[in-house]
């Protein structure tokens, strides 16, 4: 392993301070993942899954109270806290450092501390960027290998004197209370300590590439988006990319991998998933918008995931996946709600404990086997459908931006914004029900601008700034639209059936990008036609189909109101345009009841 002298000078210091027995620097092989995996294995880390039913998979478990994101203790570091913003928990960097450290101090004590190089997006492609994070987790390291480009090669292409994001991980005891996730802009550094779940602990990804790299973006004039990345190709071969930010557990794996309805196989298209959770996207010489998946590999949402719902996840994880608070039966193999198989009469709940279906809680509650926020690893090329573009250094050109969010109510099924401006507003306003994918109470309704409310490491009125500046770069802008998968009636079931029939709403979306459908005007933007929604081998009344666009005029004047409340929170750096925005909608709103 190459040892370059800032690499080296920056691992000591860290070491003196988490006093590790040891250090190992990763090289990425499959060696090192077969001994790091037997060892992990012996200490209770990973438990084995059958090995002829999945292979290569394992299984792991968190502490009970470390199952989720916790944004509580997520804090942006910078040295004036109007960088951070009101969206942001913001502490200075020299008391963040100081808290941490106290955590850090011998927390390393009688473990290994793993030092791995690692790479967002392709070696090479000017889209990328190197990171090295220094861990006490042998899960982490094996996660990281998965959802990022890891090892030797990353350290040959950094050099001698290149930048890096300096990213620092310990479990230490896990406790809640002496736990912190700290990003620091202006260091290039993340410290990570008393967490070993996913969000919170493989840096690369929320901290790295979104909360860091955002910051980057803006600096650099791109964008860093936690979008999923999707290529519609039709049977001439032409293929349309589109970008899709929806909130945590919201449907971005689903509709990444999205599997054509059988009412439209027909029709001959391929889908390619480029990526399911983040997008680093630039401005090509060609004026277009280019974007990158610059993960490896999926971190997906288990419970619910079945081959009705999502066919290519179930072959996606039949191999070389780490299953992460699923159950585990007597056969080693793993369950969970929502699997296409039967409950099994008995297994050990994602807890580790005995379980049996139809369980209850101390409440009274149904007790389920699998956390809801479990989640598989596993790595891209497995994907039946992944693109053969996922490693090209320039990405994909994107037509179609789409927000989405879960809403209950008011938001259609499908609208389009009438202005790359409006679509920014469209994007900034956006709200949707809490999941389980974050620590608090479900299902409040909460504003979750761009699906990034949790991920933007810095203020995000100059975030909205961004976006608009970006529109005014871009010479092909992609159209912006907004979709809402999970709309209710009164009986408060989904008015769409959603998953692989979110083709049908796509294929609208591509042929608004190549001018070739009209739509309806509505005060909120532009819906479909419903005649212009293939409705082949799909059984949905008209009804139906009428409310899940329907917008209600009386419903968004209450909206408006409360996106400028959620605007005010940004004082004056809010961008005049997005208040133009919200008082021109507004006046269509109140122009349409009259
Ligand atoms: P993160 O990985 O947390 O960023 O989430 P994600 O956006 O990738 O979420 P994912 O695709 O895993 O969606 C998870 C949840 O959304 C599951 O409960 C799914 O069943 C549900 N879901 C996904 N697509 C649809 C849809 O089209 N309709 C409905 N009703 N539910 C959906
Ligand atoms: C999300 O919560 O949006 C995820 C999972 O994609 S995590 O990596 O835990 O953030
Ligand atoms: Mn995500």
């Amino acid at each position: 392993m190459i040892k370059y002298a800032h690499v080296q000078e920056w691992v000591d210091r860290m070491a003196a301070m988490c006093q590790p027995d040891s250090i190992h620097w990763c090289d990425g092989s499959e060696a090192e993942k077969q001994r790091l995996t037997a060892e992990a294995l012996q200490t209770g880390e990973l438990i084995e899954l059958d090995q002829k039913e999945l292979p290569g998979c394992v299984l792991h478990r968190t502490a009970v109270n470390d199952v989720a994101r916790t944004e509580h203790l997520t804090y942006i570091c910078t040295t004036f806290q109007g960088d951070a913003g009101p969206n942001n928990n913001w502490m200075s960097p020299r008391e963040a450092y100081r808290k941490a450290s106290e955590y850090f101090s011998g927390a390393m004590k009688g473990r290994t501390m793993y030092v791995l190089p690692f790479a967002m997006g392709p070696i090479g492609s000017p889209f990328s960027k190197i990171g090295i994070e220094l861990t006490d987790s042998i899960y982490v390291v094996l996660n990281m290998r998965i959802m990022t480009r890891m090892g030797e090669a990353v350290l040959d292409a950094l050099g001698p004197a290149g930048e890096f994001t300096r990213c620092l991980h310990s479990k230490a005891d896990l406790d809640v209370n002496r736990r912190l996730i700290l990003h620091f802009p202006e260091d290039n550094a993340i410290w990570s300590v008393g967490s070993g779940y996913g969000g919170n602990v493989l840096l690369g990804k929320k901290c790295l590439a979104l909360r860091i790299a955002s910051v980057l973006a803006q600096r650099e004039k791109w964008l860093a988006e936690h979008m999923l990345i999707l290529g519609v190709e039709a049977p001439c071969g032409r293929v349309q990319y589109i970008a899709a930010a929806f909130p945590s557990a919201c449907g971005k794996t689903n509709l990444a991998m999205l599997l054509p309805p059988e009412g439209l196989t027909k029709k001959g298209y391929r889908i390619w998933t480029v990526g399911d959770d983040i997008a680093w996207m630039k401005v090509d010489t060609d004026g277009r918008l280019w974007a990158v998946n610059p993960e490896m590999g999926f971190f997906g949402v288990v419970p619910g995931t079945n081959s009705k719902t999502n066919l290519n996840a179930m072959a996606t994880i039949r191999r070389d996946t780490i299953y992460t608070n699923v159950a585990l039966k007597p056969d080693g193999t793993v369950w969970w709600e929502g699997h296409d198989d039967a409950p099994p009469a008995e297994a050990l709940d994602w807890r580790g404990k005995a379980w049996k279906p139809g369980q209850k809680d101390r409440k009274g509650e149904p007790l389920p086997s699998t956390h809801p926020n479990a989640r598989f690893t596993a790595p891209l090329t497995n994907c039946p459908t992944h693109s053969w573009r996922y490693d090209q250094h320039h990405g994909v050109p994107i037509d179609a931006i789409v927000f989405g969010g879960r809403r209950a109510t008011l938001a259609p099924l499908v609208y389009e914004a009438l202005s790359w401006e409006h679509g920014v507003y469209v994007g900034a306003s956006m709200a949707s029900e809490r999941t389980a994918a974050q620590f608090g109470a479900l299902g409040e309704v909460r504003r979750d601008p761009m699906a990034m409310l949790p991920f933007c490491g810095y203020n995000m009125a100059d975030y909205f700034g961004h976006w608009l500046e970006m529109g005014k770069r871009i010479r092909q802008r992609p159209k912006i639209f907004h979709v809402n998968w999970f709309r209710t009636d009164e009986k408060m079931g989904f008015l769409w059936p959603g998953y692989g029939e979110n083709l049908r709403i796509i294929e609208w979306i591509l042929a608004r990008c190549r001018g070739e459908v009209s739509g309806a005007e509505t005060p909120v933007g532009i819906v479909p036609n419903p005649k212009d929604i293939d409705m082949t081998g799909l059984d949905l009344s008209a009804e139906n189909m009428t409310q899940a666009l329907e917008v209600n005029a009386k419903d968004w004047i209450a909206e408006i109101d409360a996106v400028g409340q959620f605007f005010e929170t940004f004082g004056t750096r809010m961008p005049d345009e997005m208040w133009r925005q919200n008082e021109a909608l507004r006046m269509r709103v109140l122009a349409a009841d009259r």
